[in-house]
């Protein structure tokens, strides 16, 4: 019985989907914006090197954009189904699969930016970041409320 129960638990645990789930509307919001605020956060330290406000430190790049990887996978699970509401228009809804595929494109930008602060050098590093900050601007101007 206790080795039947185990293979149940693990066969439920191993069926549970990795996107986080919301009791309520304000946390799926609170959840999104908090996904968005530290990806922007660590895009924003590439800006600074990619700008020159900030040295170009290879490794702080590399980090920084792998931690811009990982995020930019996490804010669309918070969009779900009768989330309207915070900064999101309401087209994110109506017109999903274009929100989806812009999501999409921006995470690949963000691949795309971690190999390049690889490349070890700012030139890589300012074209990608030009090319992921495109893809954020993108989405926002269609489906972010100013
Ligand atoms: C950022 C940030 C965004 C994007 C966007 C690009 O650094 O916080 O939302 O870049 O401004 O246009």
């Amino acid at each position: 019985m206790k080795a039947i129960c185990i293979l149940a638990l693990a066969a439920l645990t191993a069926s549970l989907p990795a996107a986080a789930q919301f009791a309520k509307k304000d946390d799926a919001i609170d959840y999104r914006q908090s996904a968005l605020s530290v990806m922007a956060t660590h895009f924003g330290s590439l800006g600074a090197m990619a700008k020159g406000d900030v040295p170009y430190d290879a490794k702080a790049a590399q980090e920084n954009a792998d931690i811009v990887v990982f995020m930019s996978r996490l804010p669309w699970a918070g969009f779900g189904p009768g989330t309207e509401g915070g900064k999101a228009k309401p087209n994110v809804w109506t017109e999903n699969a274009k929100f989806k595929e812009l999501a999409g494109k921006m995470e690949g930008e963000a691949v795309k930016l971690a190999a390049a602060a690889k490349q070890g050098d700012v030139a890589s590093l300012k074209a990608a970041f030009g090319a992921t900050a495109g893809s954020c601007k993108a989405c926002h101007d269609s489906f972010r409320n100013r």
